[in-house]
Parts: structure tokens; sequence; C-alpha cells
């Protein structure tokens, strides 16, 4: 049965009379009049935008007629589709992808070519569309892109903020902060949908009121209405037609400005409160656990739970009217961590203040449409709002979630009769002082589905953090090993690498990773190790050139290249790194470095800005590193550089260009980790914990081709209590003689007691990340990587066997997975036509 569409009689689609062509002919026509008629421009300068912004415009036009092919499919079959809540995707740049999606990359190249100009200089201008802070955006941006390349019905929600991530500018050795205004000159890739926009309540009072029938209702009265708009980007899959959408919701005031405050008088009110609508999707929290709990944060949330939904439910009716019989079988909704929870509740509201259902029949939808992906074990990272600011700014959602609560409680009542301390320890309400919503549990209460995002991360999260809930409803929790897309993380960013494999076993592995198996039979042959350590060494040489630019420092390609790019933090011991730089630098001081592989010690993240640990570790290992490469007997032999400002981007040049990887995090405390895979994909070899992914990318790899370090989460765990840092100290020579330079001032002669806070952080008992418990294990790892390196075809070998064994870690692996246990859903088939 073909379903209702949202034609109106009288609509008609538009006669799309033939494809536009895919040739460099016709890319170049579009090329002149986008740049000369449209955008109004005459002189080709090589930096300008508009010839970015003219190349975009030339693809997009490719890529609309097969967006509109896939809506018409999806909306014509009535499929079931996922909507994938998250308030953050890290997108990057978008223009390689998409040319190499649509299959044009070589004729675009030939169009720009013919007119002197060089496709990768124009990629360059493109700023990185940077909604997201680390692992948990980009990796629904890889999640997008693997679903549209399997042909699955899945839309992208997020917001679209005025401001992305900060840019990190470093100065004197500090972090500075500077606003990320990526929109500047315009994002020529979105469609603004104004005919999309939805109303979003805030604030006011919930209210019972008795409807024309005798019934009552619910309503929720004297709200602040806020707008959200939708600005859609397309999603294209690779090289099959398909293009998803990212919708992106923008808040604006909801009249221009409001009428009866005006006529007041009170004008300059007026127009104020147009500020604070807009204020909403302003900006990017940039990751903070220490600063949970900001009611701008919560507006967001709820801003975009809210807009989603109802997005999904006017969809629903264009098709199906006021019919919410198989709205379940057609909807699920993916909640990127409890940060769109809210959406529980939400559901809850509009099904039944909007559309009149009862409690039971809501509630079924609901759970059975909801599922939930949980990305932390940090406890502090666990999302809790004060009720107090529930009731102040969504009052009728606080009403619904207590009643969701109490019938909850009932239920656990009844499972456990009289286990007061278990209900205490599972109530969505957190009592004392300031009575606190907890949202996992929310999400949990209110989904089919519970995952942890790597083998570990989720047997953890059912024997520690949800162990309850794992008790009462053990078939809701499974694992979704996590991923990143191939087609970003080495096709497009590694074109060295990407040819010589496809030259050698063809270009499969493109949308069937493990089809990479097949260059390990090559792993020990010379003239392929030849030609894969060529590629590594160009692209060394490429991002020796980029630090150059960004650091003013000289780094040698001859080094190994020893990498740990990822956001700053405490529980990823960028710390127990910098420890290791200073030991190495005290062995070729003492005349204890012969021997040792001449190493560049390359690292880059931002601190959240109210990080305060985190920022002086940023400043530390620029202290270092100023000492360090300052100091004339270490030229050639050992370089620490902070590469500033990482992003996508920068990604993008360091996975092809590094040797070893650093995943170093205390175990037990990196639920997954993407970097790692990015590095392993691209033929570096890890030196890492037990923790996160990194289990099962040993596992994949084989442990002679991983070196292994530090306690286990078990031994980590045994620790607790009787850990003694100083003793460790003590009784290691080379420890104690690292903590001493460290505490003698050597690298802060002028900056006196401004590392106290982390020499002290090592020292202390209560380190929550244990740094020096594992100081010797990760020194003596070290060592033995060093000296792997220096039997080059040993060490060629490992690389090209890390590469050859991470079919796992594509995306397409990890949606497949969701999609057998979680999703369900049909491939999009589009019209032959
Ligand atoms: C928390 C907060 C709190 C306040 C404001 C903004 C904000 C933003 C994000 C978060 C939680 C971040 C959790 C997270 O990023 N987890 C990472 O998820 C990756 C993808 O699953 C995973 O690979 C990393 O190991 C994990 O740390």
């Amino acid at each position: 049965m073909t379903a209702k569409t949202d034609r109106q009689p009288g609509d008609r689609e538009l006669l799309q009379t033939s494809e536009l062509p895919m040739t460099a002919d016709a890319i170049l026509s579009d090329f002149t009049h986008y740049f000369g008629r449209m955008l109004g421009r005459r002189t080709i300068k090589v930096d300008s935008p508009f010839l970015y912004q003219s190349v975009v415009y030339a693809a997009r036009d490719r890529l609309m007629e097969r967006w509109n092919k896939t809506r018409n499919a999806t909306e014509a079959n009535d499929t079931r589709r996922v909507a994938y809540l998250s308030l953050e995707f890290l997108m990057g740049r978008l223009l390689r992808n998409a040319l190499l999606n649509l299959g044009i990359e070589k004729e675009t190249t030939e169009a720009l070519d013919r007119i002197g100009l060089d496709l990768e200089d124009v990629c360059e201008q493109e700023r990185d569309a940077g909604l997201g802070n680390g692992g948990l955006g980009r990796l629904a941006a890889c999640f997008l892109d693997s679903c549209a390349t399997l042909s699955l019905p899945v839309i992208g929600y997020g917001i679209r903020y005025q401001y992305g991530m900060f840019h990190q500018r470093i100065e004197n050795g500090f972090q500075v902060e500077e606003a990320d205004s990526w929109l500047r000159e315009g994002f020529p890739w979105e469609i603004e949908r104004i005919e999309y926009a939805q109303t979003i309540h805030f604030g006011g009072r919930s209210d019972v009121q008795i409807d024309a029938r005798g019934k009552s209702r619910h309503v929720w009265v004297d709200t602040h209405d806020v707008l959200a708009i939708p600005y859609d980007i397309p999603v294209p899959g690779f090289e099959n037609n398909v293009v998803n959408t990212l919708r992106l919701w923008s808040a604006a005031a909801r009249d221009e400005f409001d009428l009866e405050e005006f006529n007041a008088g009170s004008y300059a009110d007026s127009v104020a409160s147009k500020n604070e609508a807009e204020n909403i999707t302003m900006v990017l929290y940039p990751n903070a656990a220490t600063e949970n709990g900001q009611e701008l944060r919560l507006r967001q949330q709820y801003f975009l739970a809210s807009a989603s939904l109802q997005d999904t439910i006017r969809n629903w009716q264009e098709r199906h009217g006021d019919d919410f019989s198989t709205f379940a079988e057609k909807n699920c909704f993916q909640l990127n961590d409890t940060h769109p929870a809210v959406a529980v509740a939400e559901l809850m509201r509009l099904l039944i203040d909007v559309h009149g259902m009862d409690w039971g029949d809501a509630w079924d939808i609901t759970r059975s449409t909801m599922a939930y992906t949980n990305h932390t074990l940090l406890p502090e990272a666990l999302e809790m709002w004060p009720v107090a600011m529930f009731r102040r700014l969504l009052p009728r959602l606080l009403d619904i979630i207590y009643e969701i609560n109490a019938r909850f409680i009932a239920d656990i009542g009844q499972h456990w009769p009289g286990d007061n301390q278990r209900i205490r320890r599972m109530s969505l309400i957190q009592e004392g002082p300031e009575p606190m919503i907890r949202m996992a549990y929310l999400a949990i209460v209110g989904s089919f589905s519970i995952n942890g995002v790597a083998a570990l991360h989720s047997r953890l999260l059912r024997e520690g953090l949800f162990r309850d809930f794992a008790e009462l409803w053990p078939e809701r929790f499974n694992n979704k090993t996590n991923g990143v897309t191939q087609r970003r993380w080495l096709a497009a960013c590694n074109p060295g690498l990407s040819s010589l494999i496809s030259e050698t076993i063809g270009e499969k592995w493109k949308t069937d990773l493990d089809k990479l198996h097949a260059i390990s039979s090559y792993a020990g042959d010379k003239d392929f190790q030849a030609r894969w350590r060529d590629v590594k060494r160009s692209n060394k040489e490429r991002l020796a050139a980029d630090i150059k630019k960004k650091t003013k420092l000289s780094v040698s390609a001859d080094m190994m290249f020893d990498v740990q790019v990822k956001r700053i933090h405490e529980y990823k011991r960028q710390l127990l790194n910098v420890l290791h730089a200073i030991h190495l630098y005290d062995r070729i001081r003492r005349g204890d470095g012969d021997g040792l592989v001449p190493r560049l010690i390359l690292i880059g993240g931002k601190a959240a800005p109210g990080y305060v640990m985190a920022k002086s570790v940023i400043k530390c290992i620029n202290n270092v590193a100023r000492v360090i490469n300052s100091d004339p007997a270490m030229k050639g032999r050992l370089q620490l550089v902070f590469y500033p400002d990482y992003n996508v981007s920068a990604m993008e040049k360091i996975c092809p260009a590094a040797d070893l990887s650093e995943q170093i995090s205390t175990a037990g405390k990196e639920a997954s980790g993407t970097g790692n895979m990015k590095f392993m994909m691209n033929g570096a070899v890890t030196i890492g914990t037990l923790d996160g992914a990194n289990v099962e990318i040993r596992e994949a790899v084989g442990e002679e081709n991983f070196f292994l370090f530090g306690n286990t989460v078990e031994e980590i765990e045994a620790l607790r209590g009787s850990y003694d840092p100083l003793s460790i100290i003590d009784n290691d020579d080379d420890f104690r003689r690292v903590i001493n330079l460290l505490q003698s001032g050597h690298f802060n002669h002028f900056e006196p007691g401004i590392f106290d806070s982390i020499i002290q952080s090592i020292k202390e008992p209560a380190d929550m990340w244990m740094t020096a418990a594992d100081f010797r294990s990760f020194v003596d790892a070290q060592d033995v990587a060093g000296k792997a390196y220096l039997d080059k075809d040993r060490w060629t070998r490992m690389s090209i066997l890390n590469s050859a064994r991470s079919g796992r870690f594509s995306t397409d692996r990890t949606m497949r997975d969701y999609n057998n246990d979680i999703w369900h859903l049909d491939p999009i088939v589009l019209d032959a036509k």
C-alpha cells in the first residue's frame, strides 16, 4: 500500500528534465556561472572563499536531485526510519567528502586545473563545521556517512550553533580561546526550510482544564515561545545516489517583536526578548563535566528534543493523519548520550496533551521508539538537572517525569518487595537538599535498548553504573563498538595510501573494510613495504610543513612520529606522556641516550575553558617543549611539539603521518576512543592500556603488533585504598629524577609554583587517574616500541598489519550492528528512473 504524502491537490513536482552531467566540462561551466553571475566575482584569487563557494554550489546541484529522490523514495514507501538525536555533529569540512561520494573528485580536479586552480587549495578554504566537542560529536558524523552509504533511512537532528567549538591559540604556553564564527562568510551547504518551523514552549505553568467532553486535560499555559527553524544539510552516500539529511535547528523570536510590548512603549524590552530567544542556539558548550547545570544548556536540550519530535510527528500526520497506531513500528529515536533524554518526557507530552492519547498508549509508543547510547563511565559527567530548574523552565515536563517515576517505583516495589534501598538508588529523582533529576535513569526507563560503545565499556555499565537496571531488564542492555568511516579517515585523508591499497587489492575496501585483510599477504613483501614507507614518509613531510606553518618549528620526517591528539583531560593522561618526554630528555642529558630512536612527540588538544588542571597540563607541555627544543643536545634525537587548535581537519593531516598512536587512559575510564581507530587504519601502531576499544584493537591486530602497558581495570580498582605514589616514585630512579627536574623549576624558572598542582596530583594517594602506577610499565613499553621502530622491516610489517586488520572499526560495521539489533530498517530503494 502506498501511503498518503504531504501533497495538496494542485501541488506538482517541479519537472526535472535531465540529470546534470558529471563531466569536467559541465562542472567548470556551473562553477563559472556561480562565481561570475551569482556571486558576482571576477578575479580568481587562490585564497578567495568565493572560489570554494562556487565549487560547493556546483557539487550541491548534483546532490540536490539525488536528495529529492531519496526523500521521495522514503515518503512513498512509508519506510521505517531512525531519527538520530544529538546535541553535537562534528562534521568538519564537507567538500572533499561530497566529491568523493558523488564520484566526481577526478572531474572536479580537472575542471579546476583548467583555470589554474588546485582542488587541495580550494578545499582548504572551507571552515570546519565544528559543532561538537570531540569523540561523541565526530562519531555522530561518521554514523551519518555510513548510514547514507548503507542506504539506511536515518535523519540526523541537531543544533545549528552560531559559534561552534572555540579556536585555541597558544600565548606564552597558555591556551587562549577565540570564538568560532564559522558562519561569517555563509555556509553554502545548508538550505533553510522555514516552512517546517516549529514552536517551542518555555516557562509558564502546568494546569488542568476540563474540555468540551468533560475530560480533564493538562495544559501548559503562559509560556514564552521560541521558534525553531530547520536548516538542512545533505549527507551523500558513497556512489549509491542516496542523499540523507542532517537537520539543524536554529532559534528565532516568534514574532519579529512582541506587539503588545511594543504598543506599551517598551520597544527596547521587546527587541531584547528577541535576543533572549536567539541565545538558545548561540554557542556550543565546550564540555566540562565540572560546569554542569547551566540553565541555557537545558534550554538547548529541550529545544532540540521538542523541535525534532514535533517535526517527526508533523511528517507522520502528513501521511497518516491522526492515526498513530503504527507510529512505533515506523519510527525510532536514537539518543546520543543523555543530552537529548528529555525527549522521553516530551514525546509523552506531545502524545497526551497535544494528540489526546491516554497515558498507557503514549507510554507504549515512547518505550518502543526510544533507544539510548551511553558514552561515559565518569560519574561526574552523568547529567543531572535540579528539579527546581525544571519546574521553572519546563513545568509540564516535570509533572510527566514525576508520573513516570511514580509508576516505575511501583514496578520496583513489585519486583523487589520491601527493598527501599533499591528504590532510593534507582529513583529518577536523587533526593537531598537540592533534589536532582537523573537523566541517564530517565533515558533507561524510557528506552527499549541501552548500549555502551565498546565491549569493555558495555560490560562495566552492566556491572557498575547501571547494575540495578541491568538486573531488572537484562535484555535491554547491549554493546555496539564504535567505528570511523574509512571514506573520510582513509580514502579522503590519505590519498597516497589509498591508491597503494587500491592498486594492490582493488577498491572494494571503500564499502567493505574487511577487504583490507587482503593486504596482510603483502606485509612481508619488500617492494610493497618500500612503497608503504614512501607513502608514510610523504605524509610526514606534509604534516611537518603544516606544523611549520602553525608553530614555526621545524620537525624532521626522519624521526619517529609519536602522537597523542584528543581533548585534554586528566583521565586521558597527557601528563604521563609528558613525564615520559622528560625522562627521555633526562636520559639523553645524562649520556644514556645512545640507541634511542629519534623521536618527535606531538601532543594536541583543547582544554575546556573552565578546566583549570587541563589548562595547566597544556602550559606544562609547552614549557617542557621549549626547554627540550632549545637544548642543542636534543637535536635530531628528541623533540616535543604542542599542535595548536587541534580539530577534524588537523586530524586529517595528522593520522596519516603518525607512527605511534598514544592511547594511554587509565583503564576503565575511556568509554571507547575513536582516534585510536583512525590511527590504526592509517598504519600507526598503538601503545596503549587495556581500556575502551583498545582491547578490541589489540585482539584484532594481535598482541605482537600492539604495545601494551599499565594496570587493568581490576588492578586499578584493587589498588585504590593502598595506592602510594610517593613510594613508587622513591623506588624508581628514573621516576625520581623526572619529578626532581619538574620540582626544581627547570621548566619554569621565571614562573615559580605554576606546576605545583600538577606535581601534587601525581603524588596524591587519592589520584583518581593513578598516573604514577603506570609510569614504569609505560616507559618500558616505550622503550620496546622505540627499538621496534629501529628495525625498519619489522615496523613496516606491523604498520601494514594494523591497517589490514582495521576492518572491524568501520562505522559501516557499527551501523549494521545497530540496524540488526536495534533499528531493523529496510534499506532505501531508489527509483530506477
Ligand atoms: C558532557 C557535557 C557536559 C556539559 C556540557 C557539554 C557536554 C558535552 C559532552 C559531554 C559528555 C561527553 C561524553 C563523550 O564525549 N564521550 C566520548 O564518546 C566517544 C564516542 O562514543 C568515545 O569514543 C569516548 O571514549 C568518550 O569519552
